[in-house]
């Protein structure tokens, strides 16, 4: 049977795409939104995507028990066919009544080649709702020039702004971590750049502003405007400036070990080896899931260079046997993530009571240039 025979026998789901820039919070939020709607009785289907695969965001989802599908190998844009299988696998697995889908952080002209053509050529299956962009507070204020932080290359921040520029909803996440004056700052400054949007501000961390922005999510849909212009040359480019390592090790040792102490320091030696070259990292993310299949899991993240790993989840107990994922996106060569990745683990194996590690996965590149499935630039 084709993916179009098994869509249609369903009613029409709900498809909300967040997106934003490395690390602004995309996979915290979607998480959050699952809960949210799992907990009013509703049905949902996560979908995650990446240019490799061995994905953290997969990991993360699928451990607290949400059906997801993942489409590694391509961005969405360019893997629109996937998006549609990815969206029938679900609806075998449990019709979900809502998608939600994080596309990879640094896609965009998103409106244009996944929301328009999902309405045109699906919109008998899918009711698509306004774009969310998250806005990272501390990234943004960098690229606007308000605060004086390292900040990525000129091409690198073009992907920047022009995930903001199409984005219906803007979302400022992480308002926890920010003063009164920065937050008014940050709005002020986003709504002179983009006098047409909907300024959202929200911690997915803490939960403030949720509420609203759930509800407009589910409830409005999605405009008809003409999409932007996208310069594909630069926006190749600027992608290509970043570089891309997933890798996954078996971790294992005699002795039961402290696996989120081992993560922290594995994370610092990293971060002390990008830094050393002066690589600007996008986002360094990692889970750590023991093999004991309990389901527990410690995931650490660090989002940019002079900023510290934050350990999100952490594992109760000590721990004798893990598989480690590890993605790390920065603006670097490639070969370079892998070196300083190496060094870690040799400074982590230089240390007393070495936890023996064995990489059985590991993929480091450039993303290629986005060429999409559709382009559609005006939707009806
Ligand atoms: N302080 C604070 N931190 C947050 C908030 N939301 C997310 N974070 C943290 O930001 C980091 C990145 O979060 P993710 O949800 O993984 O970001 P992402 O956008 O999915 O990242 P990519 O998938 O790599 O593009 C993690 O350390 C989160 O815990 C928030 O509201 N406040
Ligand atoms: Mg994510």
């Amino acid at each position: 049977m084709s993916s179009e025979e098994n869509l249609t026998e369903h009613p029409r789901a709900r498809y909300i795409m967040i997106g934003g820039f490395l690390g602004a919070g995309k996979t915290t939020a979607v998480g959050r939104l699952a809960q949210h709607l799992s907990d009013q009785g509703l049905r949902v289907g996560l979908i995650t995507n990446d240019q490799g695969s061995g994905l953290v965001d997969t990991t993360m989802l699928r451990s607290r028990g949400f059906a997801t599908a993942e489409i590694p190998g391509g961005c969405f844009c360019c893997r629109f066919q996937s998006l549609v299988e990815a969206a029938e696998q679900l609806t075998h697995a449990n019709t979900p009544d809502v998608f939600i889908a994080e596309p990879v952080g640094s896609c965009t002209d998103l409106v244009a080649t996944v929301s328009y053509p999902l309405r045109r050529i699906y919109g008998d299956r899918f009711e698509i709702a306004p774009l969310s962009v998250l806005v990272d507070p501390t990234r943004a204020m960098r690229v606007l020039g308000l605060d004086e932080g390292r900040r990525f290359s000129e091409k690198v921040t073009y992907i920047y702004l022009k995930q903001l520029e199409e984005a219906d909803l803007m979302v400022i996440n992480k308002i926890d971590s920010l003063e009164e004056t920065q937050r008014k700052s940050l709005r002020t400054a986003l709504e002179e750049r983009f006098p047409t949007k909907k300024v959202l501000e929200v911690s997915a961390r803490s939960g403030a502003g949720l509420e609203d922005w759930f509800a407009l999510m589910t409830s409005e849909k999605q405009g008809s405007a003409d999409t932007m212009e996208v310069d594909y040359e630069v926006y190749a480019e600027g992608e290509a400036l970043l570089g891309w390592l997933n890798a996954t090790l078996e971790l294992r040792s005699e002795e039961a070990w402290d696996g989120n102490a081992w993560m922290t320091q594995f994370a610092a030696h990293a971060q002390s080896q990008l830094e050393e070259q002066r690589y600007e990292i996008a986002h360094l993310k990692m889970t750590l899931s023991p093999e004991d299949g309990l389901g527990d899991l410690a995931v650490i993240n660090l989002i940019r260079n002079d900023f510290v790993p934050e350990l999100s989840q952490t594992l109760p107990t000590n721990i004798q046997q893990a598989e480690l994922i590890v993605n790390l996106r920065a603006e670097a060569d490639p070969d370079a993530l892998e070196a300083a990745l190496r060094s870690a683990l040799d400074a982590m194996n230089a240390g007393q009571g070495a936890i023996n590690a064995r990489l059985t996965h590991m993929e480091h590149f450039r993303p290629g240039k986005p060429e999409p499935t559709h382009r559609m630039e005006a939707c009806p």
